[in-house]
């Protein structure tokens, strides 16, 4: 049997260097061509197709069954893609990921798949594959018979992680999901000049904190890889695809202190950079040190908010304390740091925010963009929004999260859980990042030795040879604005909300 693995469409920004490797269904792919089937990937998110160029390339494939990988936000093209396939090639499609494992039933309710599955996919998928005419034994699904009743099948076991293959590296565009230059989401620019080769991996699955805005497909549980299978990888992605850096895409690669002083130590021997996220209780003076020392060159916080108060509503599970020593011991040891910071979080208010403010003024640290808080199925904080029956209709919210603005970073809030109106708390949000910057600006012309090495770091970011050649005035125009001399200009060009209560509009991601 042929199986055809898609991960659909999310985003419309074609130059952003930063694919993201299609961990689901790349470890899928492998698993079933181990048991002997044949898989096609196609990577809608690599490969840009429109609609037209869609069911052509579908029909080319020709295989027997379709699974899509989704998250919740990609419900509207999932949908739009299940049609294409129910009408042009008539197979049955399983859908998997996040969107699958939190709002199943809404999926099969309110579109032509036939399968949804709940958590891992792997054994699964494969148990479909081979049990297609009769599903009732199959662990971990939720389908749909032919007259339209939902069976809901009893959960599926978790598989050892060294168990399974790697992704199935040998049928997939490699070449896209390599990172030859800066990121432009990463802190870690200056370690990320022309000529690197970063490659993608993930040490295990799941994280074993219970912060309440976080949807997981595995809720608490999580599995670890073992160190000498980690290690057998990165070499094969060394030898074979000549890259010279790794992004460990876990939810949270330093989830265990004396694994991650151990990995560190191992990846040292292989001469090259790495960066993953970490949490602020899980580090120490010593491991970062060790770690900067065998290359690691980024490490990723999710602080969420500078408010002991937001942090206990959250369950957080760490403290400004915390938040502090972990931020202090980067600088020192000139770690750089990617900061994940959201607003409006029930119970957030100007103080609560100006605690946050306050917290890296304190610092001496940008901060970074806020998140406006969205509740996304998966989470407790979803659970909670749909008890109070802030959210009506969850497939219509499930078409609102698949909005290319759906609050996240842009655009007014998608769910309003403040006191503040949709506008107030946009603008908010935006002059909060404008003071932050602020902040940094100053803090920065009072320590004149650590602004020669920001510039330093900004300067070596930007130079590319052909724009110093033909345009010095772009790189000054660039550093300017990044070190915020073209703040106001900058705001001026964001775009500002036009309707005082957009929540929930609906602007359909079409395929076309
Ligand atoms: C890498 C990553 C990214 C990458 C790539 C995302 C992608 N589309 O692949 C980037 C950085 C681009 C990204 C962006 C975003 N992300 Co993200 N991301 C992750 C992260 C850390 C790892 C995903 C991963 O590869 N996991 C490893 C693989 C092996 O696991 P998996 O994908 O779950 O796959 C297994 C099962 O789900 C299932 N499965 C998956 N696909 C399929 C398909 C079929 C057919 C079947 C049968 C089974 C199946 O089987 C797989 C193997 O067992 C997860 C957290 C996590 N660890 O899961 C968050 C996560 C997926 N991201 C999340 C979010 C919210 C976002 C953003 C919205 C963030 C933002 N504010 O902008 C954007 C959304 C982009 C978009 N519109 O789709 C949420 C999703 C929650 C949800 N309910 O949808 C997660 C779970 C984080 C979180 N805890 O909140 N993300
Ligand atoms: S936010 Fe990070 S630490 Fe918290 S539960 Fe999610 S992955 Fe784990």
């Amino acid at each position: 049997m042929k199986i055809g693995l898609i991960h659909v469409f999310y985003t419309y920004d074609k130059e952003k260097n930063m694919r993201p490797f299609p961990f689901g269904i790349g470890y899928i792919a492998s698993y079933i061509m181990q048991k002997g089937h044949r898989v096609e990937i196609l990577d809608l998110n690599t490969t840009y197709l429109k609609k037209q160029e869609i069911i052509p390339a579908l029909k080319k494939m020709n295989c027997d069954i379709f699974g899509i990988s989704s998250l919740s936000g990609g419900y509207t093209y999932t949908k739009n893609l299940i049609d294409i396939i129910k009408q042009y090639l008539g197979t049955p499609v399983i859908v998997g990921g996040p969107l699958a494992t939190h709002s199943a039933e809404i999926v099969l309710k309110n579109t032509k798949a036939d399968i949804c599955v709940i958590g891992l996919g792997e054994e699964t998928t494969y148990g479909i594959m081979e049990n297609l005419q009769d599903l009732k034994d199959v662990p971990g699904i939720f389908y749909k018979t032919k007259t339209g009743q939902i069976i809901k099948n009893e959960p599926a076991p978790l598989a050892s992680l060294d168990k399974l293959p790697w992704p199935a590296y040998e049928i997939m565009s490699m070449e896209d999901y390599i990172w030859c230059g800066a990121s432009p989401d990463m802190d870690s620019k200056r370690k990320f000049k022309k000529g690197m080769r970063i490659g993608q991996m993930i040490t295990g699955r799941g994280c074993p904190m219970g912060c309440n805005f976080c949807s997981k497909v595995m809720g608490r549980h999580f599995m670890l890889r073992s160190i000498d299978n980690l290690i057998e990888e990165i070499k094969y992605l060394i030898k074979t695809h000549k890259i010279n850096g790794i992004s460990f895409r876990d939810e949270l690669y330093l989830v265990d202190k004396k694994r991650a002083y151990e990995l560190a130590s191992r990846l040292k021997s292989l001469n090259i950079i790495w960066m993953g996220q970490a949490r602020v209780d899980k580090v120490d003076y010593e491991l970062v040190k060790h770690m900067k020392k065998c290359g690691c060159t980024s490490l990723g916080f999710g602080i969420e908010s500078g408010s002991l108060k937001m942090l206990k509503l959250m369950n957080k599970g760490q403290t400004k304390e915390q938040i502090e020593r972990a931020v202090k011991i980067c600088q020192k040891l000139d770690m750089d740091m990617k900061v994940q910071l959201i607003m409006g979080y029930p119970g957030e208010n100007r103080e609560t925010i100006s605690e946050t403010v306050g917290l890296f003024k304190r610092l001496g640290h940008p901060g970074r963009r806020f998140h406006l808080v969205t509740p996304l199925p998966g989470s407790t904080l979803y659970e909670d929004v749909i008890s109070k029956g802030i959210i009506k209709d969850e497939e219509q919210y499930l078409h609102a999260l698949s909005r290319r603005d759906s609050g996240f970073s842009k655009g007014l809030p998608l769910v309003n859980l403040t006191q503040f109106s949709d506008q107030e708390l946009y603008k908010l949000k935006l002059d909060t990042e404008s003071k932050m910057q602020q902040n940094y600006q100053a803090y920065l012309y009072k320590h004149p030795l650590i602004m020669i090495k920001y510039l330093r770091d900004k300067l070596l970011y930007h130079i590319d040879g052909r724009q110093l050649l033909f345009n010095p005035f772009l790189i000054i125009h660039k550093l300017a604005k990044k070190i915020g001399l073209l703040n106001d200009k900058q705001r001026e060009n964001i775009e500002q909300p036009q309707e005082q209560k957009s929540s929930l509009k609906i602007e359909y991601f079409d395929i076309s």
